[in-house]
């Protein structure tokens, strides 16, 4: 395929060293999240929420927040207490997932569930905990951000969790437990809400951070929405073709739960392919950026390439 990027962009990308870049990010965002959730008196409570919080994953959500912080101005500085809010709200909704009454799941991140260390009741508690706490923790300890931009980061994260995000992707998902007749459009409402929103609240807080106008906002939520399904694709082709001990989490649950699944409607080679092409169309979103959207779009590569 003939690259639509001018050389000198071209080139930026194939020097990017996206390994290098993510070690540095996850290792600044597991520092900060390390301080941001001191033990204190109940103890219990907060080693409950400490243990999903420090078990490792990923941490896209914070890379992402830091990363367009970065592309529109800003410094990571900024964008921290933001980063670690939205891995505080990504780890509650785990927790909650892999409770009893929702998944039922036993391992996460490489690790035993939250409730099968702690019980049922501490599980809830620290996902409560967590949330109620990411909110706090954006409003007390971002600074040099003007008061209306974190109005509007904290309304942005308020809607990625509720019944317009994470909970209402999670009930239609519920819903359609052993149904067979899932159709495409209901599967993208799922995931655009169980997985999409919390990445397109990443991204877009990053940008409310340096108050970003309406056209840049619509511009990365498309590069959102399209990371966001692609990586929900690979998740269920990851579920197929992958194993316990890689993806730390139980390996061939849809199948056996007889779940609608991306590659159960296309296909493991179109499902691939599909995400593919919304990589390719998210990364053509940030092309005005030149060089400096070369971390956001290799950020987009790494989501069809990983192996958990
Ligand atoms: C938010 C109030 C509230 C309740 C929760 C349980 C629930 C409602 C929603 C489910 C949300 C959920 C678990 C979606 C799945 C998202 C997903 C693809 C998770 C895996 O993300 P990775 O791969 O994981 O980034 P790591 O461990 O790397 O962070």
């Amino acid at each position: 395929m003939i690259s639509a990027d001018p050389p000198h962009v071209r080139n930026a990308a194939s020097n990017f060293d996206l390994k290098a870049y993510l070690k540095e990010r996850q290792a600044l965002v597991e520092a900060a999240l390390e301080s941001s959730l001191p033990v204190t008196y109940p103890e219990k409570i907060y080693n409950a929420m400490r243990y999903s919080l420090m078990a490792g994953g990923k941490r896209l959500r914070p890379i992402l927040c830091l990363a367009t912080c970065e592309l529109l101005g800003g410094t990571i500085a900024m964008a921290m207490p933001t980063a670690c809010a939205l891995e505080m709200i990504h780890t509650m909704s785990l927790i909650h997932d892999d409770l009893p009454a929702m998944d039922n799941d036993d391992y996460r991140r490489g690790k035993l569930t939250n409730h099968k260390v702690y019980g049922e009741d501490i599980a809830i508690l620290a996902g409560d905990g967590l949330l109620a706490y990411a909110f706090e923790y954006v409003v007390e300890q971002t600074k040099n951000v003007p008061a209306e931009y974190l109005l509007k980061i904290v309304a942005r994260l308020g809607h990625a969790v509720a019944a317009t995000g994470l909970v209402g992707g999670q009930v239609v998902d519920l819903e359609c437990e052993g149904k067979t007749n899932i159709g495409v459009e209901t599967l993208h409402f799922i995931h655009s809400h169980k997985t999409g929103a919390l990445l397109e609240a990443a991204v877009l807080s990053g940008a409310l951070l340096t108050g970003a106008d309406e056209a840049t906002l619509e511009r990365l939520a498309r590069y959102a929405a399209n990371i966001g399904l692609a990586f929900q694709i690979i998740d269920d082709i990851l579920d197929i073709t992958s194993t316990r001990d890689v993806l730390g989490k139980t390996a061939g649950k849809d199948v056996t739960a007889q779940k609608m699944t991306y590659p159960r409607l296309w296909g493991l080679d179109k499902s691939r392919q599909e995400a593919e092409r919304l990589v390719a169309e998210a990364k053509a979103e940030l092309a005005l950026y030149g060089e400096a959207a070369v971390p956001l779009q290799a950020i987009a590569d790494y989501i069809t390439a990983r192996s958990h």
